[in-house]
């Protein structure tokens, strides 16, 4: 599958050979531990499983330079997980040291 999701909105499962989307959950809240709350997205209420829950992703934000989702998982039936690599959630330090090592300072 192709996992896309679409911030603050909803999240997709895609076949790679056709066929139809399923919705995998709508935006829902910020899910991240109380001393980081904004590092987790929760999308829920997604389509529902055969004999099973509806749908839903967790997407964990983490620092990159390219906003791109970079690992899918279900680790338990119709309930996935995302790792999505983002600027948005660099913080200065890292942006301008691990990140930039390679260049020079201007
Ligand atoms: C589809 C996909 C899977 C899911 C099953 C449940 O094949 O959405 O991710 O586990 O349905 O039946």
């Amino acid at each position: 599958y192709t996992y896309r999701v679409c911030m603050f909105k909803d999240a997709k499962q895609i076949p790679k050979g056709g066929g139809s989307e399923v919705t995998i959950g709508y935006w829902d809240s910020w899910s991240g531990p109380k001393n980081n709350e904004y590092s987790k997205m929760k999308y829920g209420n997604g389509a529902t499983c055969w004999n099973g829950p509806a749908r839903s992703l967790t997407v964990t934000l983490r620092c990159g330079i390219e906003n791109k989702a970079v690992d899918v998982r279900e680790p338990t039936r119709c309930e996935y997980t995302m790792i999505f690599e983002t600027p948005s959630v660099c913080d200065e330090k890292i942006a301008t040291s691990t990140l930039h090592a390679d260049h020079a300072e201007l």
